[in-house]
This record gives structure tokens, C-alpha cells and sequence, in this order.
């Protein structure tokens, strides 16, 4: 991956109270030919809101709006609306994000899920749908909702941790069939617990994601799987090294050190952009070639 020598294109900004400490962890949309990011923000009540930006080529942001886009609304998210994944399944753009609620100090968080039309989003209304939770009263966290339905379902990732699941949907409101997909591995950079990252793509062989891997230590990297293109429970390769790993001082220092962590991704023209989080502080973005990427899971 070639990190963009611009990083980090999004920083905090301290006249604005809901983004004043931390931005982070985008989820990304490519529509009519830009990339829209909606970002995790923190603010000077340690609550996390989503902002929005927007960019043409990929790196460089050409507006950002001054007032967050969703926020914490009901009891189950007092506390915060974390790490959003934002997908286009058939025409809706689902957005699922980390409801969270303190409890004497103790945090609880469930995966959340709502919709918006594509139409409401391009013209900047909010007006988000019904806020649900999937998987109500479960621990649960990184979930993203695959861009196609298949066998006539919808699908999503989710993680119960430490270990990546799966789930399905008629209707995106219920969800069942919950199975593991894969948990860490014993050696290495992702031994301790793992996530997906942005939406899954279709590529020949089935679906291609990028999933982050927790060690011991605490490191955050990113590494690649593809899935079955009919049953994505079926891992059929997944990257022994990491594709990116904490390196520049925007990932190794910050909030929480040594953190490269995904919600998004774009193809646009020919490299594929993975958009992070550096040190759980600021917004970044790294590319490659997508046929680069594509032979290295083939070799
Ligand atoms: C996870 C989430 C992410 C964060 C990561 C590293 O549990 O809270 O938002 O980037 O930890 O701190």
C-alpha cells in the first residue's frame, strides 16, 4: 500500500465542539464520481458523532460540513455512534455503526443499523431511517452489510468477539443463521482478535475485504480475505503478512498508539483506496494498483 504523502487528509477542529479532539475510522461511499466520507468524531464531551466530507480524486477533501450528519438519538447510543460502515445494497446505502452506553464506567455497545436514500444523501438531508438493532443485547461490533443480496438475502459482517460472523436477512430489520467466519490466528499480527473493515467487493473469485488484526500487543493492522462468492462463511485466502501495519508517527502516536483501523474503501479507476484511521486521531488514506492487489492473492 502507498500511504498518500498528503496524510492525514482529515484533522480535528477545535472551533467546532462535537470535532474538536479526534476524527477517525471513515466510512466510504463512491457515488457519482467522488468519494464521501462520514467520519468518527469526538468532541469536547468525549461523545463520538459522524461528520461528513467529501472528495473527488480520493485524497483530497473538497468540503466538509460543520455540523455532524447522525448522533447519538435514542438510550442505546447515549454514549456514542462509533466506527460507521456505509454500503449501497441495490439502491439504499445501509449504515451500521457502534451504539454505545456506559454503565457505572463499563461500556456496552451492539451494532446499530439504519438506511437513507441515495437521493437524500447526495442532497445533504439526514434523514436517516428507523435506528434498529440487529443483534440486540449482544456485545458486538464491525459490522457492514455486503453491497449485493445473495441467494436472495441480505448479508453481514459483524464480530462477536474475537471472531468475525456472519449473518443474514430478508428484510434488513431481523437477522439469523449467525456463523463464524473466521478468528485469529495463533502466530503473528492478528492473534488476539479480528474485524472487517469497509464493504466487501466482488471481484472474480468471490469477495474481496479488508478485516483489521489485533495482537497482543495491542497493534491494529490491516490484512485481505476473500469469501465464497455464494457462501461468504468460506474463507478461501487471507493475507499472511499485513497490508499495512502502524509505521508514520500519524499511526504509531495519537489517542491509542500503534492503530491503522478501516471502515472504507473505493476503486477508483485502477487502485483501490483503504481510508483509516491513524492512531485512533486522525483520517488517512493508502492506495494500490487493484490488479497488484488482485495477483497478490493469487500467488
Ligand atoms: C476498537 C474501536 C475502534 C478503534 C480501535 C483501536 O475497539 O474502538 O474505534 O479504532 O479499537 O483503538
Amino acid at each position: 500500500m502507498e500511504r498518500f504523502l498528503g496524510n492525514p487528509i482529515l484533522k480535528p477542529i477545535e472551533a467546532h465542539a462535537w470535532e474538536s479532539r479526534e476524527v477517525f475510522n471513515p466510512a466510504t461511499i463512491y457515488l457519482q464520481g467522488r468519494v464521501h466520507l462520514l467520519y468518527r468524531a469526538i468532541g469536547n464531551d468525549n461523545i463520538s458523532r459522524i461528520g461528513y466530507a467529501v472528495s473527488g480524486d480520493g485524497v483530497h477533501i473538497d468540503d466538509r460540513l460543520a455540523e455532524p450528519v447522525l448522533k447519538p438519538e435514542n438510550d442505546n447510543e447515549r454514549d456514542g455512534c462509533e466506527d460507521p460502515r456505509i454500503t449501497d445494497v441495490d439502491g439504499t446505502l445501509a449504515l451500521t455503526y457502534t451504539a454505545l452506553r456506559e454503565h457505572n464506567h463499563l461500556q456496552s455497545y451492539q451494532v446499530a443499523l439504519t438506511t437513507i436514500s441515495v437521493k437524500d444523501f447526495l442532497l445533504h438531508r439526514w434523514n436517516w431511517g428507523t435506528r434498529r438493532l440487529p443483534f440486540p443485547g449482544v456485545y458486538n461490533k464491525n459490522a457492514v452489510v455486503f453491497p449485493k443480496k445473495i441467494g436472495g438475502r441480505y448479508v453481514m459482517f459483524h464480530r462477536i468477539e474475537p471472531t468475525i460472523c456472519i449473518a443474514y436477512s430478508d428484510d434488513l430489520k431481523k437477522w439469523c443463521d449467525i456463523m463464524s467466519v473466521m478468528g485469529p490466528r495463533p502466530e503473528g499480527w492478528d492473534n488476539w482478535k479480528v474485524g472487517i473493515a469497509g464493504p466487501p467487493i466482488r471481484i472474480n473469485e468471490g469477495w474481496l475485504a479488508v478485516y483489521h488484526g489485533v495482537s497482543v500487543e495491542k497493534i491494529y493492522s490491516l490484512g485481505i480475505v476473500v469469501l465464497d462468492a455464494d457462501h461468504p462463511e468460506q474463507v478461501l485466502y487471507r493475507s499472511k503478512a499485513p497490508i499495512l501495519a502502524p509505521k508514520e508517527d500519524y499511526e504509531r502516536f495519537g489517542k491509542v498508539p500503534n492503530v491503522v483501523f478501516s471502515c472504507g474503501n473505493a476503486v477508483i479507476d485502477d487502485r483501490f483506496f483503504i481510508y483509516y484511521g491513524g492512531a485512533d486521531s486522525t483520517v488517512c488514506v493508502a492506495s494500490i494498483n487493484f490488479e497488484d492487489l488482485l495477483a497478490s492473492i493469487r500467488m
